[in-house]
């Protein structure tokens, strides 16, 4: 039994069943505030990383044990959905519980951009604050911060503190893009004032080398872009000068979050708590630390998976050595779906083989067909869900109104699902649909299996996805129950059924 016991729980769940209520419906009821639970809950965010790149999923050639246990002690869901094909937005939504759309502002953000969410939104730590859970965010954050205007040498506020996080230790948007510094409540790490921190991403400063005038000084070549400031022989996207104690060095990246994660969650043992852990693993560049560099057998994607699967396995020991096992709910999941070339030479494409990050599906990273947000989701509550394989439909923003019910708050959001009978593997029902984003303004609509995605563009949608167009300019139907691959477009043999979906995301969009 683990450290917290929910006798009052059961208490009103036995006065339930005595009272001649049929347990079967009080099940599929949100919960109500007299029989909520506090466990903590730790949302592992992957980078990048497809539905196919995890072996319990089997379809892909990569094993990844650390992961796998996680499904084999919980719930392997088989239709769970990231918001978008790209990170901002889909981490914008589980945090917000909003669709992307909602917020125009919502895509891949610069280093410099500002903070997304406003601190007058409703956010998921914030929901949990409510409920007296400690809250705290450790990895990628790719959400903004400040004003718009950043002075990276003082406090940089707001930020992850301000929307519903007690601590924060962030990278602030992604691992190729500058600043390369961490920030932990709103301050960079280890930064010497006599050295203070600039960052463009108009132009470089001068004199500084960059990708694209010293491609000499780069360890790791470059594919497309990336051709700004260098740091650790690596060019990202835009520039930075100076704060040179403060630059992060990639290949220990993992093990610093990893300790940071366990860290806040030693802190915090005692209390209900709220960690959203977010790897930077496996998007580019891809460094992973020397101990697993040529594990995979496919290059640095591969390894740097190897990297994440061994860091989730540390930290899932370290709830078991201080007796947190039962009482932590732990979501694993991606932002998004698997890419191979992202920009850096990696041979990511060549040393694939036959692993198939895309799992069953097709598309990836960007893309509207459906390996773009079709991704692994896997819910483990040992001891209180049992094992299982799910087919219900789930989407990482129905995290907030699903948590806010186990924890008998509000869900004041527009757009979040109360899906928890189906988290907790009591039923496979879960939401009837949902919309989904390739790149801004590209749309996908999900309902009874069917996915209809609207004639398009072109233009940022249409970029090339494993050889896959990310857009066609007709509208598009197909049946992913029976055509996982979507390979047999539906439209014009399915009238009706095309109306029926077209008037649903109609629907959803004015909601
Ligand atoms: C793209 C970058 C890509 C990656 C992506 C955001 C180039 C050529 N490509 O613009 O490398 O950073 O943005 O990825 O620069 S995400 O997972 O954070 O959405
Ligand atoms: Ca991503």
């Amino acid at each position: 039994m683990g450290r917290r016991v929910y006798c009052l729980s059961y208490l009103t769940l036995l006065g339930v069943m005595i009272s001649g209520c049929s347990l079967q419906n009080k099940e599929q009821d949100t919960l109500t505030k007299s029989n909520t639970k506090s466990p903590n809950v730790v949302i592992l965010y992957m980078d990048d990383l497809g539905y196919g790149d995890v072996s319990a999923y089997r379809s892909g050639t990569l094993a990844t044990p650390n992961i796998d246990l996680l499904a084999k002690e919980g719930i392997l869901f088989e239709r769970g959905y990231a918001t978008a094909a790209t990170c901002t937005p889909s981490r914008y939504s589980m945090l917000t519980g909003d669709y992307p759309f909602r917020n125009q502002k919502a895509k891949v953000l610069k280093g410099d951009a500002p903070l997304l969410i406003s601190p007058a939104q409703e956010t998921l730590p914030k929901m949990l604050k409510r409920a007296g859970y400690k809250t705290g965010v450790v990895g990628k954050w790719h959400l903004g911060l400040g004003n718009g205007n950043i002075n990276w040498n003082d406090t940089i506020s707001p930020g992850a503190n301000e929307i519903g996080f007690d601590y924060s230790y962030i990278m602030g948007a992604t691992n190729d893009r500058t600043p390369n510094v961490y920030v932990q409540n709103g301050k960079v790490v280890n930064l010497d004032p006599n050295d203070p921190i600039e960052v463009s991403y108009k132009t470089n400063f001068l004199g500084e080398p960059t990708g694209a005038a010293n491609p000499d000084m780069l360890k790791m070549k470059l594919s497309n872009g990336h051709a700004g400031s260098i740091n650790n022989g690596v060019s990202r996207i835009g520039f930075q000068r100076g704060g040179q104690s403060a630059m992060w060095v990639d290949e220990d990246m993992s093990d610093l979050f990893l300790q940071e994660a366990t860290d806040f969650v030693t802190r915090n043992q005692n209390q209900p708590f709220f960690l959203y852990y977010a790897f930077h693993q496996p998007h580019v560049p891809r460094l992973p630390h020397n101990r697993f560099v040529g594990l995979s057998g496919q290059g640095p994607r591969g390894d740097a998976i190897l990297e994440a699967d061994w860091a989730i396995g540390e930290f899932v020991k370290h709830l078991d050595k201080l007796g947190l096992s039962e009482d932590t709910i732990i979501v694993f999941s991606s932002d998004n779906g698997h890419v191979l070339d992202d920009g850096y030479a990696d041979q990511a494409k060549e040393l694939i083989a036959e692993h198939t990050p895309w799992g069953p599906f097709r598309g990836g990273k960007y893309s509207l067909l459906d390996a773009g947000t079709h991704v692994p989701f896997i819910v483990r509550w040992k001891g209180n869900v049992k094992a299982k394989v799910s087919n219900a439909m789930v989407s990482q923003h129905d995290l907030l109104a699903s948590l806010a019910s186990l924890t008998g708050q509000k869900n004041k959001t527009k757009d979040s699902e109360n899906v928890l009978p189906a988290l907790l593997g009591k039923t496979d029902t879960g939401r009837d649909n949902l919309v989904v984003q390739g790149t801004v303004n590209s749309m996908a609509y999900h309902q009874d299996g069917w996915v209809y995605i609207p004639a398009q563009k072109g233009g940022h949608g249409a970029r090339m996805v494993n050889n896959e167009p990310g857009f066609a300019p007709f509208p598009q139907l197909y049946h992913l129950a029976n055509d996982p691959h979507q390979d047999e477009n539906l439209a014009e043999s399915h009238a009706e059924q095309l109306t029926k979906m077209k008037q649903g995301l109609k629907n959803a969009l004015l909601d």
